[in-house]
């Protein structure tokens, strides 16, 4: 079995690991460092982007696709499953457990600035939010610093801080958070201590890895021989990355194109 996952960053990564660890299989992550951050490009550039990422999966044989990235499924994952045959699993924020944890409290969607300006997402809060009030906070700096500590291991706490401070979240004071971006489970510490009483967060990632062993249990596999993970790149990586990327445990890498 062959998955495929997609992101602009390293936020795809959170989504990766909890996968990982419910279903065996071959995993080629596509990073499209290229065009980092998606939050800020349209919605005609992320979907004829993803169609030329999709494609270069597939010349790997990969089963399945994850869009790692919220910013990109909202924008595009509905038309993908239009253009391509194979199964696509996009990622949500977690709106609805969220809403039942606050019980009608305040909470906030922390996600990229394409994400909280969606319909969807809008959607999404009016079928699932209830009585809570919602607080939307569009943030590409939190996602530049997310991959600044996965990449170097930065101490990031006091710009993610700052960032939190400057959003107006302190005063707002929500119950939970909704981490609306793939790359913020990365920066949770960092989120909770910006709170003096911390809010409780929520992401997705174990729900998309339910969904993806549900849909893996009902597929037969493109490629049957096992290989490495691979890691692909849109942007040569520097050495510094390549290391990391081998401790994340890709036995594979590659610059795509080349
Ligand atoms: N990880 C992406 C998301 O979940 O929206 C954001 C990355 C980006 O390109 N902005």
């Amino acid at each position: 079995m062959r998955i495929g996952f997609i992101d602009s960053g390293v936020g795809g990564l959170s989504i990766l690991e909890a996968v990982r660890a419910l279903v065996p299989a071959d995993y080629f992550y596509m990073m499209d460092n290229r065009y980092l951050p998606y939050g800020t490009k349209s919605e005609l550039f992320i979907r004829q982007r993803l169609k030329q990422l999709t494609e270069h999966l597939l010349t790997h044989q990969v089963d399945l696709i994850v869009i790692a990235c919220n910013t990109a499924t909202t924008q595009a994952v509905d038309w993908l499953r239009q253009q391509f045959e194979l199964p696509f699993v996009g990622v949500v924020p977690a709106i609805k457990p969220a809403a039942l944890y606050c019980a009608g409290e305040k909470m906030a969607l922390l996600a990229t600035p394409a994400t909280v300006k969606g319909g969807y997402i809008k959607k999404l809060i009016a079928d699932y939010a209830g009585n809570s009030a919602v607080k939307f906070v569009g943030s590409s700096e939190l996602v530049m610093l997310a991959e600044q500590k996965v990449w170097t291991g930065a101490d990031v706490k006091a710009a993610v801080a700052q960032v939190i401070k400057d959003s107006g979240l302190n005063q707002f004071a929500p119950k939970a958070i909704i981490l609306g971006c793939t790359h913020f489970p990365f920066l949770a510490e960092e989120i909770r201590s910006a709170f003096t009483q911390a809010p409780k967060l929520f992401d997705t990632a174990e729900a998309i890895a339910r969904r993806v062993q549900h849909l893996t249990a009902a597929l037969t596999p493109l490629y049957k021989e096992q290989s490495q993970d691979r890691f692909i790149a849109t942007e040569e990586l520097t050495e510094q990355q390549k290391e990391r990327v081998r401790l994340m445990g890709f036995g594979q890498q590659s610059c795509w194109p080349d």
